[in-house]
């Protein structure tokens, strides 16, 4: 890998600009990507998480990505620190300790996140966490814009940054700018119970492009456009905003399914898949990879394979739930609660159904490296994705990636993932019914091959098809195409 570190950034233009846009790269406009984290260019794949995943093809030779470099200062940055890697240049700024536990563990994940995941009941506001969501978006709007070139497509990502697009046309920013949406939206009566309601969506107007994961998401945005702010969209989802134009779209994301295939066929036999492979002596293996995060269902989901024990005892000793549970926002009160919940759930199903030589359920919170998961959804017999509500869910799409084609597993997936849109060849369930759930995986464990084999052709087809390239080729053609 060809790295170069450059300590703290040069002036507007300058030497960056040498090093940014590679000789050969032409006059095409530079793709500037703005999100939270940025992944790191020494550890590609490590950290659970599906954003980066998403936008692995995004970041092509020549383009920035800024955003925050994981690190926690005294106050927040307002000047990037350079690195580039492989023709990438990734601009990044340390967030004060304060404003990071206001802004990322209070506004974005104890107000946003519950309530974008239909969960008002876990939002907790403060005006205080609201006001340094408000500084942090600005400071990285702030950073960012010495780093800018006049044409610049500037793509800005997910819900930690709903209001940088307001701050940088404040600062006289006239790119064009867009802004993907990777968790669901909301209709108006949930985003109503949030106070700053009208200015979030303002900071989403002062972009060109709004994207979505579906189109329930995309019209539950244009309707909340509708009754904060007043103002209808056309049938194209085209609406102005302070005289210029705004378009809302739809551009699901997908993942590289021919790398994940290969991944995965690669790490079949080998060292972390051949030691599950082997713990298992021959059981079928049903399988569940997800955050440790409460829109992903998971308390529900050990409650369904805890029913299908009970209903089907004919696959008690047959079978092995593997829960891979990547803990995440531990500082966050309602991931501490969730992770106490999954123990003493574990615990219960464990004490049930184990013999003195077999434990039906197996759960982990640490997280498993990229190539090893890609193994495990190869040798399971059924990927269980059941989240509460998702964007999209990029762990149905690897599943399906991953399977051997002659020997496929089969998919149940919860109808509230944005996944469920496209893939509707798997076991679409309705994750709140565990009994539902249970039924699923049985029928997914005894179904005949002729049909597992039916199912994954047309899943892999699509997964095939929608993949991050063309998520990222899509959205930014519509980028390009914005009228200014
Ligand atoms: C958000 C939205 C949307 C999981 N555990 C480990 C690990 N992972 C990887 C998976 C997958 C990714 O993390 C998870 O992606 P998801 O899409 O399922 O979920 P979120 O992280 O919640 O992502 C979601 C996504 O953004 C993209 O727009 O689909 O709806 O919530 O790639 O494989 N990776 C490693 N170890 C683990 O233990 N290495």
């Amino acid at each position: 890998m060809n790295q170069l570190v450059v300590k703290k950034n040069p002036a507007h233009g300058s030497d960056l600009e040498g090093i940014s846009r590679p000789a050969g790269a032409g006059l095409a406009a530079r793709t500037v990507i703005v999100s939270n984290r940025v992944p790191s260019p020494t550890e590609k794949g490590a950290t659970a998480g599906g954003l980066a995943v998403g936008l692995a093809d995004a970041a092509t030779r020549g383009s920035l990505w800024f955003g925050w470099s994981g690190r926690r200062a005294h106050e927040t940055a307002t000047v990037a620190e350079i690195t580039v890697s492989d023709g990438v240049t990734y601009a990044t700024i340390d967030i004060g300790e304060r404003d990071h536990t206001r802004y990322y563990n209070g506004f974005a994940n104890g107000a946003l996140w519950p309530l974008f995941h239909f969960r008002a009941g876990l939002l907790l506001f403060n005006r205080a966490d609201y006001e340094a969501y408000r500084a942090v978006n600005k400071a990285f709007a702030t950073a960012l814009l010495p780093l800018l070139q006049p044409d610049d497509l500037i793509w800005i990502h997910d819900y930690q940054l709903m209001t940088m697009a307001t701050d940088l046309r404040a600062l006289g920013v006239t790119n064009r700018i867009g802004f993907f949406m990777h968790i669901p939206f909301v209709p108006p009566a949930l985003l109503d119970v949030l106070p700053p309601a009208a200015d979030l969506l303002e900071g989403l107007s002062a972009c060109d492009v709004v994207g979505f994961q579906t189109e329930r998401d995309r019209l539950s945005f244009l309707d909340c456009v509708k009754q904060f702010l007043h103002i209808s969209a056309d049938r194209d989802g085209v609406y102005n905003f302070e005289n210029h134009s705004v378009r809302a779209v739809l551009t699901p994301i997908g993942i590289d399914a021919e790398k994940f295939s290969q991944l995965a066929r690669r790490a079949e036999m080998t060292g972390d898949a051949k030691r599950l492979n082997e713990s298992l002596e021959n059981r079928a293996l049903v399988l569940g990879v997800d955050r440790l995060d409460y829109s992903k269902g998971l308390p529900q989901r050990f409650d369904a394979f805890g029913r299908l024990l009970y209903a089907y005892p004919q696959h008690l000793r047959q079978v092995n739930f593997l829960q891979i549970a990547a803990r995440s926002r531990q500082e966050v009160g309602s991931y501490q609660t969730l992770r106490r919940e999954l123990d003493r759930r574990a615990g219960d199903i464990n004490g049930e159904f184990s013999d003195f030589d077999w434990q039906p359920l197996r759960y982990m919170t640490h997280a498993v490296k990229r190539n090893a998961i890609a193994g495990f959804y190869r040798r399971a017999r059924v990927g269980l994705v059941t989240p509460l509500r998702d964007g999209m869910n990029l762990v149905a799409k690897e599943y399906v990636a991953a399977q051997d084609s002659d020997d496929p597993g089969v998919l149940v997936l919860s109808r509230f993932a944005g996944a469920a849109d496209d893939l509707t060849e798997a076991l679409i369930v309705n994750p709140f019914d565990p009994d539902e759930v249970a039924e699923s995986i049985h029928l997914a464990l005894t179904m005949e091959i002729s049909e597992r084999k039916e199912r994954h052709v047309a899943l892999l087809a699509k997964v095939r098809h929608n993949t991050a390239r063309r998520f990222c080729e899509t959205f930014l053609s519509y980028l390009k195409e914005a009228k200014h």
